[in-house]
């Protein structure tokens, strides 16, 4: 055979092999009772709920034609982890590299997964309609029939876990936004789901090592999961492939996926709990009716006892992520040519309500998404400052090593998410705890720090309290790329940086150019498709272009200010026009203001006056 038969042969082969997977997806609304309390209305797929689960092998082609069904929302889709090289205008996030699909639109996410097998999932990338449940798993085989997977496995299966709230993002939003919410606490979940259900039953045969797909769909909690008297050794995470660790127990953040093998029992006498539990050092207040833990049931046989929950010793002993090795054991990258160091804080602007910032800014969306921003720049399109001066937009150099230190000032965790990479976890600090009279520890780039040989890789990692983290990638895949907080709330806050990565390697590739159906949208829904992020051809030029609040002025405190304009708003308006704006949804929203900023209710309002 010579080389050109050989070579057509190969051709014609990949194409026989490579699937073209399509869906015809119109969002919706419908009720549904998902946790067996209470009914609401949640985000549908073709009138149903869930949504369906995209299961592909690598290779292959994912079509979804995406029709916005709502009558007042935009809305957008993430293939969330994957690396869409060559093809940033389908990753998804609004003003980032596509325009907001409006109501009647349709969008075709229309992409190959070339470089990513596992766990994976989508989910709406417009602002909490995933917790409203907008979201599937998106499963990638290595290979015919996952044929590449390098363990030995007899079955599959995956299990999906969420929180799962009561109320609407639209209902929650703004009274979370809100002066009366001025220290920024999350709106608490009622439940904990599993497979968008409660009480699950995962039958399973004796004698067999299952291969389980672990996937944290939730937009807010990390949770603990356990199996009674069962072990998991872990073989993925996020995509990437493990060397075996085995462990009882796993910390997973929302976003992360955990791929373990469990070998069942050979007696079948007894059925096991599988545990889920809130990491509930994340939730502001623990309300007394909200269960911390939900308990499922590995089922032998059906006809034995349903188990009881299963405790156990300590929450400490889960298995930490930074010590996995990479099934391929690619070396820690050189040192990096470029540093991105990000101080995470979170603080009240003028209006009293509570923002989150990188380096003292709250993302804030360009007038044009960043990419067409990219587009039409020529060779001003390396200079970070014509993406606006309130989007945190980086611009990297084309195949650079690139570190990313987070500085995290603030007392919570946060699962931070990059799109388009996995990338090295090189160096995690401990937590520091503030009750203890510890400081927050930012990274000291000027010791010297020892990094693992092999970091763990992936693409969602959590930063601990009041610590700091370094990760390390490699700038390989040019296009406008999100790196993210994964709690909805504080993308809602503002919790995101934009990375533009090789924008001459963007302009020059002709899969990167915006089709048609791209602008079609950015034109139906009246937003610019040229222009730096204020829609100037002046790319110098930023007037107009979207800014944050102000900060408050010195010589207020934040308390200080919340309960002046807090009260002022109620002198001004009065408790009818407050209600008129939804402020007043909240019971008690004024003792609340007063219990979570702890001051006396008398130093917010006078309320004998406003608010009898
Ligand atoms: C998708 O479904 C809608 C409604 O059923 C139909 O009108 C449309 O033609 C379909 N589109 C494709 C590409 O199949
Ligand atoms: C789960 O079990 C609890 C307790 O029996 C019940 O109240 C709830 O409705 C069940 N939920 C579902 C979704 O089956
Ligand atoms: C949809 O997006 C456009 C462009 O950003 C915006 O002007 C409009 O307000 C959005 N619509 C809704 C309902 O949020
Ligand atoms: C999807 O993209 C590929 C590659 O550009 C193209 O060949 C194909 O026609 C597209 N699919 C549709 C339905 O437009
Ligand atoms: C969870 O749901 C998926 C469908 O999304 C299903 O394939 C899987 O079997 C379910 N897991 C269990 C343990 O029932
Ligand atoms: C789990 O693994 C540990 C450590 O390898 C072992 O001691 C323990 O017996 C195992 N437990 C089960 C239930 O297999
Ligand atoms: C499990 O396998 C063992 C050894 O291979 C065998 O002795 C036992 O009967 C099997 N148990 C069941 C329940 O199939
Ligand atoms: C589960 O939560 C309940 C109530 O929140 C608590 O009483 C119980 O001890 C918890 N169980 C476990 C295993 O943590
Ligand atoms: C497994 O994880 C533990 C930390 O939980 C770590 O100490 C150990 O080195 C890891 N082993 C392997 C082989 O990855
Ligand atoms: C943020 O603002 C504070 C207070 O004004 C200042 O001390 C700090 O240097 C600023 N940080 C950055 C990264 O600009
Ligand atoms: C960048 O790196 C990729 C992957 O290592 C390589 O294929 C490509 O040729 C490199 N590009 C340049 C301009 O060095
Ligand atoms: C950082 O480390 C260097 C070298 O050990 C030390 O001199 C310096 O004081 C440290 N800086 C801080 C802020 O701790
Ligand atoms: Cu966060």
């Amino acid at each position: 055979m010579n080389l050109s038969i050989l070579l057509t042969f190969t051709l014609l082969y990949n194409v026989v092999l490579a699937k073209i997977h399509t869906f015809n997806w119109t969002t919706g609304w419908g009720n549904y009772d998902v946790d067996g309390t209470f009914e609401r209305p949640v985000i549908t797929c073709n009138g149903e709920f869930p949504w369906p689960d995209i299961r592909v092998a690598k290779g292959d082609r994912i079509e979804i034609y995406l029709t916005n069904g709502f009558t007042d929302a935009n809305t957008t889709l993430h293939a969330h982890g994957l690396f869409m090289k060559g093809m940033n205008q389908m990753d998804g996030p609004p003003m980032v590299s596509q325009c907001p699909i409006a109501p009647g639109d349709t969008f075709l996410y229309n992409f190959t997964v070339d470089d990513n097998v596992g766990t994976y999932w989508y989910h709406s990338h417009t602002l909490g309609q995933y917790g409203d449940g907008f979201k599937g798993k998106l499963i990638i085989e290595d290979g015919e029939n996952n044929e590449n997977f390098p363990y030995e496995y007899d079955e599959e299966v995956s299990i999906e876990l969420s929180e799962w709230y009561h109320k609407t993002s639209e209902e929650l939003i703004p009274s979370f936004m809100s002066l009366f919410n001025p220290t920024g606490a999350e709106p608490i979940p009622q439940n904990l789901i599993i497979n968008n259900t409660k009480n699950l039953t995962w039958d399973v045969k004796p004698n067999t090592t299952y291969l389980l797909r672990l996937l944290n769909t939730g937009g807010f909690v990390s949770q603990y999961f356990w199996i009674e008297d069962h072990n998991m050794t872990v073989v993925e995470v996020d995509g990437v492939y493990t060397e075996k660790n085995t462990t009882d127990m796993l910390y997973i953040t929302v976003a992360q996926r955990y791929s373990v093998l469990i070998t069942t029992k050979d007696d079948t006498s007894k059925n096991y709990a599988i545990m889920q539990k809130f990491d509930d050092t994340m939730l502001d207040k623990i309300p007394k009716e909200l269960e911390l833990n939900a308990t499922s049931f590995m089922t032998y046989n059906s006809s034995a006892p349903k188990p009881e929950e299963s405790y156990v010793d300590s929450l400490d002993d889960y298995l930490d992520d930074f010590y996995l090795i990479p099934y391929d054991k690619v070396e820690v990258y050189g040192e990096p040519d470029y540093t991105i160091t990000l101080d995470l804080k979170m603080d009240n602007l003028i209006s009293g309500v509570n923002y989150a910032f990188f380096n003292n800014i709250t993302y804030t969306s360009p007038k044009i998404p960043t990419l067409m921003t990219v587009l039409s720049a020529g060779t001003d399109a390396n200079n970070p400052y014509i993406y606006g001066t309130n989007t945190n937009t980086f611009v990297l150099n084309r195949n650079e090593t690139i570190d990313l230190v987070l500085n995290n000032l603030d007392s919570g965790k946060h699962p931070f998410h990059l799109h388009g990479h996995v990338f090295q976890l090189v160096w995690r600090d401990r937590p520091y705890d503030s009750d203890l009279g510890e400081e927050p520890h930012a990274y000291n780039e000027t010791e010297s720090h020892t990094f693992p040989q092999y970091p763990m890789m992936r693409d969602t990692v959590y930063v601990n309290p009041q610590s700091n983290f370094v990760l390390r990638f490699k700038s390989d895949n040019p296009g406008v790329w999100y790196f993210h907080c994964h709690i909805e709330w504080h993308m809602v806050q503002g919790l995101t940086i934009v990375l533009v990565e090789d924008p001459y390697g963007i302009q020059s590739d002709p899969t990167q150019q915006i089709n048609q159906n791209g602008l079609d949208i950015c034109k139906s829904v009246g937003v610019m498709t040229s222009g730096n992020a204020a829609g100037n051809d002046d790319f110098f030029n930023l007037k107009g272009q979207n800014v944050q609040e102000n900060f408050i002025p010195g010589g207020f405190t934040a308390k200080g200010i919340v309960a002046l304009t807090f009260s002022c708003l109620a002198g001004i308006l009065g408790l009818a026009t407050l209600a008129f704006y939804g402020l007043m949804d909240i019971p008690d929203a004024v003792e609340k203001v007063a219990d979570d900023l702890s001051i006396p209710l008398t130093d917010i309002v006078d309320t004998s006056t406003h608010f009898t």
